[in-house]
């Protein structure tokens, strides 16, 4: 076992400039990851030993992020009990919706956590692991709550004129 609580998992290099805003977040509030291309279709062996061992490896939340026939998390989430966040890589051909459906619609007994489309989705990733992590960790917990506040208060009270 490791440290390593969290794992982004992505379907290709071409994911990662969006899955790194769930690595940024989790940098942000100081929760140890791996990150790994994993992908359902081209290196599926990998993606079989990646959920074979993840409890064994002490990983409590997985984020998986996918574009297209987004099977990653699916697939994930029926190889561990790990709960699998997954984010739907946004798709040059279908924006995205292809990414989402691939994801969401998952059949009942094995649930994937879907975010949103793209970048939010996946800094909201990050967010989701952090909070699942929290309810162990109070030092984690204080660190999220002030996250959130930092972020309410910068929210402007009125809106201004460019
Ligand atoms: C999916 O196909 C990946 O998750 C990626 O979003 C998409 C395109 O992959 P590349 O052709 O850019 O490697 O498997």
């Amino acid at each position: 076992m490791t440290d390593v609580k969290v794992g982004i998992i992505m379907g290709s290099q071409s994911d990662w400039p969006v899955m790194k805003l769930a690595a940024e977040i989790l940098d942000e509030l100081g929760v140890p990851y791996e990150k790994k291309i994993v992908s359902a279709h081209r290196t599926p062996d990998r993606l079989w030993s990646y959920g074979k061992t993840a409890a064994k490896r002490g990983l409590k939340v997985i984020i998986a992020g996918a574009g297209g026939a987004a099977h990653l998390p699916g697939m994930m989430a029926s190889k561990t009990r790990v709960p699998v966040v997954g984010v739907p890589v946004q798709t040059k051909a279908l924006s995205g919706v292809d990414s989402l459906y691939s994801i969401v619609q998952m059949p009942k007994g094995f649930p994937v956590a879907t975010m949103a489309i793209g970048a939010a989705g996946a800094a909201n990733a990050g967010l989701m692991a952090a909070g699942i992590l929290a309810n162990e960790d109070s030092a984690l917990a204080e660190r999220l709550d002030d996250w959130r506040e930092a972020l309410a208060a910068s929210i402007p009270d009125e809106p201004q004129d460019d």
